[in-house]
């Protein structure tokens, strides 16, 4: 049983059961060695894990599905504690970091990496010929098909918020046939020519779009997206291509993204991140889709959008986005997202007051600065910058830099590095060999920024960076011939994470996420900095120690560390 502070030895806890189609481990049953909740970090853990839809099994029996063992403790102690020579078959028996793990990803990840080894144990090499329907799917789905137990003890939908944690053992609930959400379609067959960052990549897009595999991912640039622009989800960056899909499904394409966008906006991450699979996977098709059976072989398409595709084709159209754009609120709120400095929250409070237009913003509403900035350059800043028009402001910045002192190295990073024919801003990585940060920041903040300024190159400085240490600036810059300003980031960055720094800000997003995943499998980590060895983490996963660096300057080092070959920033588009 669970003892919280509240219940003054009436043995109870807040349990919050997540969504249903979010509880990835419905219909699992852990046994936590040692089995009791005394221990905080444990007591959390299973919270957490009955939250996430598994049930806790106070004593061992048969309906274990997993054994879960803390850190302290090798495989010899549990067999011991058990009284067991060896284990039943087809128990899986992982470390503390396997619960935490799967609820970074959403979904139930490879239980047979070395991250998740408990100390002393072998995991048998029978355990791949459970319900193995292919050999390719082998790590991936060898845990989920085991076969489920019957005397299935899951948390129903009627727990309440207070809920004694002795309701696990003593409430029976029938289990569905369904597989569990995180569960792999057996279509979803992994392509055999895959290599180990093809699959993270797969791994990252599958896995839930708001999940983050790395807290240091988040520092400053991503803050900025969260606080100034709506792309407040991952989901929100379109890897359509604006400039047009082509080919036999391209008209499908556009109205799948249009769904995708609009649950992007309507904040449900899980069907945004299920188009945005299905938009990725009917690209690669070189031939038309037009029936649902069709639909369903392609790897990444589930029944239901298959559906629409087959519906797509054949009326041209789709019901569900035509009753979507009737949704007038949710225009308003696309529009008003659109503003520079105008998040989701901020859209959501000006449309509850009743404003509907820019203009109602600008005579009603109590606008920040920038955000009155975002208004006057409304059409400026949701407009793409054409290659051309990046590369004179990047080149106007080198040439001031160049006046303020020798070997500053100015790259420009974003879409425009992985090739794009027109990006959404101008982001600069500006650094100097054998300087340190200070050196460059003092330069960039207080000479060239103000020097630009002065010349009417940079009209506005916007977010400033909320980081102590200073290292991004945010704004809007402006061709001496032109009138359109464009957003503008500059990024500093000592030569020692000039690598790291490369890769972060090349993206894509799911790119960049697919290498922290990698890293993480092998039980490193990566962030904006650099590549680190013996990261310490506690029960929750947070970081107790930063770790040794391994790479930080060169990037295709840090491929090499990772074990994977250099993949040019043009391919990286995930
Ligand atoms: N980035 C990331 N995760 C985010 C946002 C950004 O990893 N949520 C990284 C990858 C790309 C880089 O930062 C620059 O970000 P943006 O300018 O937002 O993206 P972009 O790829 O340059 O696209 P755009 O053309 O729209 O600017
Ligand atoms: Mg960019």
């Amino acid at each position: 049983m669970i003892k919280n502070k509240k219940g003054k030895g009436k043995q109870v806890v807040d349990i919050k059961l997540v969504p249903e189609d979010q509880r990835i481990f419905q219909g699992l049953h852990f046994y936590f060695f040692p089995n009791s909740d005394t221990h905080p970090g444990r007591r959390q853990r299973i919270v957490k894990a009955i939250e996430y839809g598994a049930s806790w099994q106070d004593k061992f029996n048969d309906t274990v599905t997993h054994i879960i063992v803390d850190r302290d403790y090798d495989f010899e102690q549990l067999l011991k504690y058990l009284k067991l020579k060896e284990l039943p078959a087809g128990i899986v028996v992982v470390n503390e970091n396997y619960t935490a793990t799967c609820m970074d990803f959403y979904k139930l990840v490879d239980t047979s990496t070395i991250e998740f080894r408990v100390k002393g144990y072998e995991p048998p090499a029978s355990s791949a010929t459970i319900a193995q329907p292919n050999p390719s799917q082998a790590s991936e789905v060898s845990l989920q098909l085991k076969p489920v137990k019957r005397k299935a003890v899951v948390l129903s939908s009627q727990v309440t918020s207070e809920a004694s944690l002795n309701l696990v053992s003593s409430s029976a609930a029938s289990l569905s046939n369904s597989p569990a959400p995180g569960v792999l379609d057996p279509q979803q067959v992994p392509n055999k020519d895959e290599d180990e960052l093809d699959t993270a990549i797969r791994q990252a897009k599958e896995s839930h779009p708001l999940a983050s595999d790395d807290e240091d991912d988040v520092e400053g640039h991503k803050r900025r997206k969260t606080n100034n622009w709506q792309d407040k989800f991952q989901c929100m960056h379109k890897h359509t291509g604006k400039s047009g899909d082509q080919g036999p499904n391209a008209h499908t394409l556009v109205v799948l993204q249009e769904l995708a966008d609009h649950y992007d906006q309507i904040r449900d991450q899980w069907r945004c991140k299920s188009y945005r699979q299905a938009i990725s996977a009917l690209r690669k098709q070189t031939t038309k889709i037009s029936t649902k059976e069709a639909a369903m072989r392609v790897y990444g398409i589930g029944s239901s959008i298959a559906e629409k595709i087959e519906e797509i084709v054949r009326t041209t159209h789709l019901r569900k986005l035509d009753f979507a754009k009737l949704d007038e609120r949710q225009q308003i709120l696309n529009r008003f997202m659109k503003i520079y400095g105008v998040g989701l929250h901020a859209a959501e409070n000006f449309a509850s007051a009743g404003y509907k237009t820019i203009d109602d913003l600008l005579q009603k509403a109590e606008l920040t600065d920038n955000q009155r900035i975002g208004i006057d350059h409304y059409d400026d800043f949701n407009s793409r910058v054409p290659r051309a028009e990046v590369e004179k402001h990047a080149g106007i910045v080198k040439k001031a830099l160049k006046g303020l002192g020798k070997n500053y190295i100015v790259n420009t990073m974003g879409s425009y590095r992985r090739g794009a024919q027109d990006s959404g801003d101008i982001d600069l990585l500006i650094t100097k060999p054998g300087a340190s940060i200070d050196e460059i920041r003092t330069t960039v903040m207080d000479r060239l920024v103000p020097l630009l300024t002065k010349h009417k190159f940079l009209v506005a400085a916007l977010a400033q960076t909320s980081q102590a240490d200073g290292t991004k600036w945010h704004g809007a810059s402006c061709l001496p011939d032109s009138s359109t300003w464009r957003r503008i980031d500059l990024l500093l960055v000592p030569e020692e994470e000039l690598g790291a720094a490369l890769l972060y800000f090349t993206g894509n997003d799911i790119f960049n996420r697919s290498m922290r995943l990698l890293a993480s499998k092998k039980g490193m980590r990566l962030n904006q900095r650099g590549l680190y060895k013996d990261v310490l983490r506690d029960y929750g996963r947070e970081k107790l120690s930063e770790g040794t660096l391994v790479e930080g300057k060169d990037e295709r080092k840090i491929f090499e560390a990772l074990g994977v070959p250099w993949r040019p920033p043009e391919h990286r588009i995930c």
